[in-house]
């Protein structure tokens, strides 16, 4: 009678880091930019975008003075040109200072500023070749490696044995 508790006890133990997994496997959030309020002029978004393997499901988060910047999901061609006049090119537009931005398609997405000068100046942001499915070793945005996110990433790899135990746990009791 004494082993219920402690088996009831070891399931818990077993199944934290189990849920802890499934909730951070799956998609993933980058801050553009890597900093608070990195949506700005001066930054170089070509190189913060080579350092990541993005995938459907992954969620773009901007974060800036909204008085002074916004974002506008554009076609190529108005990232090119930075030229949106008459609302050409334009796909979405988002202006809080605080936007999430789901990557919902396997597709690139090309994003500007549109107040003037700042799309011309680079303040624009290409995410090419988004990933249809989410890759086994996605790599994490830095915010996630430093905070107890990580726990949880590396929880993923051994969820599935884990999973397997405490099923097993299960069928014996
Ligand atoms: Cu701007």
């Amino acid at each position: 009678m004494q082993q219920l508790p402690c088996f009831a006890s070891l399931l818990l133990l077993l199944l934290w880091p189990t849920t802890a997994a499934v909730q951070h496997a799956g998609a993933a959030e980058y801050l553009v930019g890597d900093v608070g309020y990195g949506w700005d002029s001066g930054i170089n978004y070509a190189a913060w975008a080579r350092e990541y393997a993005f995938a459907v499901g992954d969620v773009l988060v901007f974060e800036y003075v909204n008085t002074q910047h916004n974002v506008y999901e554009v076609t190529e061609e108005a990232y090119r040109s930075c030229d949106t006049t008459a609302g050409n090119g334009v796909r979405a537009k988002d202006t809080t200072g605080y936007d999430r931005v789901l990557l919902a398609e396997a597709r690139d997405y090309w994003f500007i500023c549109d107040f003037p000068g700042h799309c011309l100046g680079g303040m624009k942001v290409a995410v090419v070749n988004v990933s249809a499915a989410q890759q086994l070793q996605h790599p994490p945005p830095p915010d996630y490696v430093s905070s107890a996110g990580g726990g949880g990433r590396a929880a993923s790899a051994w969820a599935l044995p884990l999973g397997v135990v405490v099923a097993l746990m299960i069928i014996i009791m």
